[in-house]
């Protein structure tokens, strides 16, 4: 299914829900991930950081963990984006002449592109083979072209964009393409003091609350809709007990959207919410609990200074 229809198709399918949704992967568009960006850099949203702590402070052991023997590897990064906080090992193994290849994968050409130009720029040493595919197709061909120890890294609480359990399937198929030698490296946001993480998602210059809107100025431009921003409200909330923390649109008045390329009119009562976006946050018993039920086992776990964050190693159980 071409991506048009697949958006189309999804957004129906949310906005007709009970309660209505909208998925959060349709949030990075160039805009999106402009947002994004500007987001990792605000002083609320406190994970960016702390994984560069974590990286930054431990990369000389999480070298030693990644290479035994000087036996080469790939580095394979799901979701690479800019790469800032990957940069740091990056230098790190040039600088120690490590035998080892980046490849990147991402489905954003254009977010391989300027990452490639970057470090090809900056870190001319490196040998970086970026895929532009779905993360599991990606691994499959590699799988048929290369026997090096795999180190496959899932930074940046990306996996929080499930909910609970739902990493499950994830992980098990990740783990049907990794062999007994291979790594996975995944950063975890950890429970903390509750408002710590609201704030995170309801910063005071109002950047998450624009990123959650871009999903309505995406509907309008690509489907033909008439959502009309002031009509609605960027809402976000945490659990403590569960650790989700999940956003929403709240719909401010009674309002019906037309959306153009579905033929479609969605009504919205008064307070309704649209849910957009999953951010779970982990105790470490729910990571070994992950862990221990997607077939891994977890080998150590790096945390940064106020244990905000931890990156986990895992190989196969
Ligand atoms: C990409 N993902 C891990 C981010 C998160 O924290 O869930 C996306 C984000 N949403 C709002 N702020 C950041």
């Amino acid at each position: 299914m071409k991506y048009i229809e697949r958006f189309t198709e999804d957004v129906r399918e949310g906005l007709s829900s009970e309660p209505k949704y909208l998925h959060s992967k349709y949030f990075y568009d160039e805009v999106g991930d402009n947002l994004f960006q500007q987001i990792m850099e605000l002083e609320e949203y406190y994970l960016t950081e702390c994984e560069a702590q974590i990286f930054e402070n431990n990369k000389d052991e999480i070298l030693d963990c990644f290479s035994n023997d000087g036996e080469v590897f790939d580095l394979i990064e799901f979701g690479a984006g800019d790469g800032m906080k990957t940069k740091i090992l990056l230098n790190h193994f040039v600088d120690n002449n490590v035998n080892f290849n980046y490849i990147p994968i991402d489905i954003s050409k254009s977010v391989l592109d300027g990452l490639k130009e970057d470090l090809n720029s900056t870190l001319p040493q490196l040998v970086i083979n970026p895929i532009c595919d779905d993360y599991f197709h990606a691994l499959e061909e590699l799988n048929k072209i290369d026997y090096n120890k795999k180190v496959i890294l899932f930074l940046g609480s990306n996996i929080g964009n499930f909910r609970g359990d739902d990493a499950i399937p994830f992980l098990k198929h990740l783990g049907a393409d990794m062999s007994n030698k291979d790594q996975l490296f995944i950063g975890f946001d950890l429970m903390k003091d509750p408002r710590v993480i609201l704030e995170a998602y309801n910063d005071r210059k109002g950047i998450t609350s624009e990123f959650n809107f871009n999903l309505l100025d995406r509907i309008n431009k690509e489907l033909g809709g008439n959502f009309k921003r002031e009509n609605f409200s960027h809402y976000p909330s945490y659990n403590p007990i569960t650790g989700e923390t999940k956003s929403y649109l709240i719909s401010l008045e009674h309002q019906s959207v037309r959306l153009e390329k579905l033929s479609q009119s969605f009504t919205f009562e008064k307070w309704e919410p649209v849910f957009t976006e999953i951010s779970q946050k982990y105790s470490l018993r729910d990571i070994d609990h992950l862990a221990a039920h997607s077939g891994f086992k977890v080998e150590k776990n790096f945390f940064d200074q106020k244990r905000y964050f931890t990156d986990s190693l895992w190989h196969l159980s």
